[in-house]
């Protein structure tokens, strides 16, 4: 904790108190929702699973004295547990989460109490919270096992509802006023871990995800982009090896040989069709239906086009957008990220850039590679053309696979691990789709059909 003093309106000294906060619990028990709820006042039906862990804060008053808190809300997926240390340590206050529908999660939250009491400073303040009260139905945790489990471990304890805001200020505020608010707490970590004193947190109601690990420095406004795309890298690699859940969240990065195989393969054909056609010499713009290497130029070119579109929407898309995107062929409905067929503005913007990318680079490798008797035809007007259409082609081939996504793959929610997932299933949630394509024919597909609507209209729209 760090404490200082500070002139308020009234001449009086007003004293600031930071403290260091950690939830910790099973996967979608509603930590982040919790959090959400307490600091902006919201709350997503489509919460995303945390990735190591975000970082935000929040300040209250207790008592006229303003306390600061620095949240760490911790990923609860099991790949993650090994980092939950970096989190709690040097933090003077926790909230272990449970979810009421879920024995299991109960049993978990008195693993977190015990780990803590252990392992964290001794004088930690310790919030049991019994999260989706509003789910009283489907209880499986009594009201009475835990408030006694937490007398006897000396807890602060309340049912809690993210969805309804029931007691969640109110569990916070237990906290706040539970918090030594003394100059000599401020090493409360007990001497054991590192603690955040002397950082000063400038930001409220902001939340930043961190790399594990990289909690030092918590100045921050928004989500770095580069933390961001880390993050997702890191957890597409996990996803690669993690044959329990097939997850598609957070979209493979890494993309396997076979998916390179299948983005590429229209693309190749085409390409050595041309080949064949040109006799391996070069054929510049501008590009005429007469000619049948002209027709392989199109094709491939624009099939590029698609797969650079979809793929620059799908990997930057889904990191660079703020809010959840929306299905494509039912625009009024917000879908969870990784919904096939679910576009965001970004995404659009995205899947144009990819389009420009490979339009402009085949005009700049079309001057530099081919021969000039070969250019003689070609006009500033026919590279300006092209490079509009190929751009647009970024977004048209990019919707293709969207709509065929949305309609011919299965996309479902699963609530209990708060991931998207592709297979139907008992506890499976449709959200769009029926499981006919995998991702790899909608690729070769979309990237077909796209070629073909090149092929057959830019001849006739292009002067
Ligand atoms: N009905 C109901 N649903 C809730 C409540 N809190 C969270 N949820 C839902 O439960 C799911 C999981 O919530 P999260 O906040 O992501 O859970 P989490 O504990 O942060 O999960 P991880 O980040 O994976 O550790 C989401 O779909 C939420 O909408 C609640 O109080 N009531
Ligand atoms: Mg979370």
């Amino acid at each position: 904790m760090t404490s200082n003093n500070r002139q308020s309106a009234t001449g009086q000294a007003a004293r600031t108190c930071q403290f260091k906060m950690v939830l910790l619990g099973e996967s979608a028990v509603g930590k982040s929702s919790l959090v959400l709820r307490f600091v902006k006042g919201q709350f997503h039906e489509y919460q995303e699973s945390t990735i190591g862990a975000a970082f935000l804060t929040q300040t209250v008053s207790v008592d006229d004295i303003t306390v600061k808190l620095e949240l760490w809300d911790t990923a609860g997926q099991e790949r993650y547990h090994s980092l939950a240390p970096m989190y709690y340590r040097g933090a003077q206050a926790a909230i272990v989460v449970y979810d009421i529908t879920n024995a299991d999660t109960f049993s978990r939250a008195k693993v977190w109490v015990k780990e803590l009491q252990r392992q964290a400073a001794p004088n930690i303040v310790i919030a049991l919270a019994g999260n989706k009260a509003d789910l009283a139905a489907k209880r499986q945790v009594e009201v009475a096992d835990a408030q006694s489990y937490a007398e006897e471990n000396g807890l602060i304890f309340m049912e809690t509802s993210a969805k309804t805001s029931m007691n969640v200020n109110d569990i916070f505020m237990a906290i706040a006023k539970k918090l030594p608010k003394t100059q000599d707490t401020s090493n409360a970590n007990g001497g054991r871990g590192r603690s955040n004193d002397g950082q000063s947190i400038t930001v409220s109601r902001t939340s930043t995800q961190r790399v594990p690990g990289d909690e030092g420095g918590c100045c921050g406004g928004n989500t770095s982009f580069a933390t961001r795309y880390k993050f997702d890298i890191k957890q597409s690699k996990i996803n690669e090896n993690d044959h329990q859940i097939e997850t598609k969240k957070y979209k493979k990065t890494a993309r396997s040989h076979i998916q390179v195989l299948c983005n590429g393969a229209i693309a190749c054909l085409y390409a050595i069709g041309y080949c064949c056609k040109t006799n391996y010499s070069g054929l510049s713009l501008p590009i005429d239906n007469k000619h049948e290497s002209s027709i392989y130029t199109i094709g491939f070119l624009f099939t590029t086009a698609c797969c650079c579109g979809d793929t620059l929407a799908s990997e930057l898309g889904t990191v660079l957008a703020r809010s959840n995107p929306r299905l494509l062929t039912n625009p009024f409905r917000v879908v969870p990220v990784g919904t096939n067929g679910a576009i965001s503005f970004v995404g659009c913007l995205c899947s144009l850039l990819g389009g420009f990318i490979i339009g402009l680079s085949y005009i700049i490798g079309n001057s530099i590679f081919c021969r000039p008797d070969h250019m003689i035809n070609t006009s500033m007007i026919n590279n300006i053309q092209l490079l509009f259409y190929c751009t647009v082609f970024g977004l048209v081939g990019s919707s293709i696979d969207s709509i065929l996504g949305a309609t011919l793959q299965f996309s479902g929610y699963d609530r209990e691990h708060n991931v998207t997932v592709q297979k139907p299933g008992p506890s499976i949630e449709r959200i769009s789709g029926f499981h006919i394509l995998s991702n790899n024919q909608v690729n070769i597909l979309s990237s077909l059909l796209t070629s073909m609507i090149a092929i057959w209209i830019l001849p006739i729209i292009m002067v």
